[in-house]
């Protein structure tokens, strides 16, 4: 399971307490003020990482919380901070904060983002003395932690994005061109998530479930719209069994257009998928009927390696 979108609350550590304390010794009954400051909450970092599945780590845990810090003790000992939280997000996530909202996107491996900042500890006794009150009777008490409450996006999952009507073969090409076991069935929406395979040096992905009113909620089309934007390659898959290929293929561009009009100006390549179930006459006219779309056409069957290996050549030219 891939989940490419959560809210999170997170909270950075409070600071700890300031300490009141007095020094004691022997034949002094009043020492002075000793009281050590309180330390400093932990703050919470995000790193990017290349693991696009790393935010399932939020799945059953919505609130990440860095430790307090620990209060000042006698002796001007300050407490301990609380430890730092360094928090692992796939790269391509943006962060949008809900209470400020502002966005910050996750872009590179190792990239540190602070997210949440530790409160301060507060002062002790000690470091209150001041010229008109040498010996303070209270220190302060910590700063509390930021807080705020995020929504993770996770945005950039692949090189090659596979769209098509449902049916239309994703999944198949998706299986016979990578490692991916994506379910295939007869029947619409058998991929409910994203697909996810690697070729050679790219991520292709088979993006379930473009129809018609997707963009406006309806279908499965939606939530997974974003993440073609920002794959370098369309591969349109168009069932060549169908009556209407030029239809089918206008329906998708207009889900596309609807959803983000950038999308259209992606490099896309057209493939007539399933060639095996159609004769060669047929083919030509489902051809020619996409000819003057002035796009490049391959044809292609999963159960033919030349006509694989043609499509796949031509993904790794992009
Ligand atoms: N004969 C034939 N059937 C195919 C081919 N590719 C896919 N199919 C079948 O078409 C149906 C839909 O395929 P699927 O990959 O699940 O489509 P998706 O919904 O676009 O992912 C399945 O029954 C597949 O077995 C092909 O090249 N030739
Ligand atoms: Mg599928």
């Amino acid at each position: 399971m891939l989940i490419d979108e959560v809210q999170i609350d997170v909270h950075a550590g409070n600071g700890g307490h300031g300490s009141v304390s007095f020094r004691r010794e022997k034949f002094v009954p009043k020492g002075g003020p000793d009281g050590g400051n309180g330390g400093k909450g932990g703050d919470i970092y995000f790193i990017g990482v290349s693991d696009l599945g790393a935010l399932l780590q939020f799945q059953s845990k919505k609130e990440i919380r860095a430790d307090d810090g620990k209060p000042g003790t006698a002796k001007k000992c300050e407490g301990h901070g609380g430890a730092d939280l360094l928090i692992r997000i796939p790269i391509g996530t943006s962060v949008l904060d809900l209470l400020t909202n502002k966005t910050v996107e996750i872009e590179t491996v190792d990239q540190k983002v602070l997210i949440a900042k530790g409160g301060w500890g507060g002062k002790g006794n000690f470091e209150l003395r001041s010229a008109s009150n040498q010996t303070p009777m209270s220190a302060l008490p910590g700063k509390p932690g930021a807080f705020t409450t995020l929504l993770l996006n996770l945005r950039f999952i692949a090189d090659v994005g596979f769209i098509g009507l449902p049916n239309a073969g994703k999944s198949s090409l998706l299986n016979a061109l990578t490692n991916a076991h994506a379910k295939i069935g007869n029947y619409p929406f058998t991929t409910l998530e994203p697909n996810l395979g690697k070729m050679d040096h790219l991520i292709l992905a088979d993006i379930p479930g473009l129809i018609e009113g997707a963009h406006n909620g309806k279908g499965l089309g939606t939530k997974f719209l974003k993440h073609i934007s920002k794959t370098k390659l369309l591969v349109h898959c168009i069932d060549s069994s169908s009556e209407d290929v030029l239809g089918d293929y206008k329906t998708i561009r207009k889900e596309l257009e609807e959803h983000d009009e950038s999308l259209l100006s992606k490099p896309e390549i057209i493939v007539l998928t399933k060639s095996d179930l159609v004769d060669k006459k047929e083919m030509k006219k489902k051809v020619t009927a996409l000819k003057k779309l002035k796009k490049e056409i391959l044809v292609c069957s999963v159960l033919d390696d030349e006509e694989l290996k043609i499509l796949k050549q031509k993904i790794l030219t992009i």
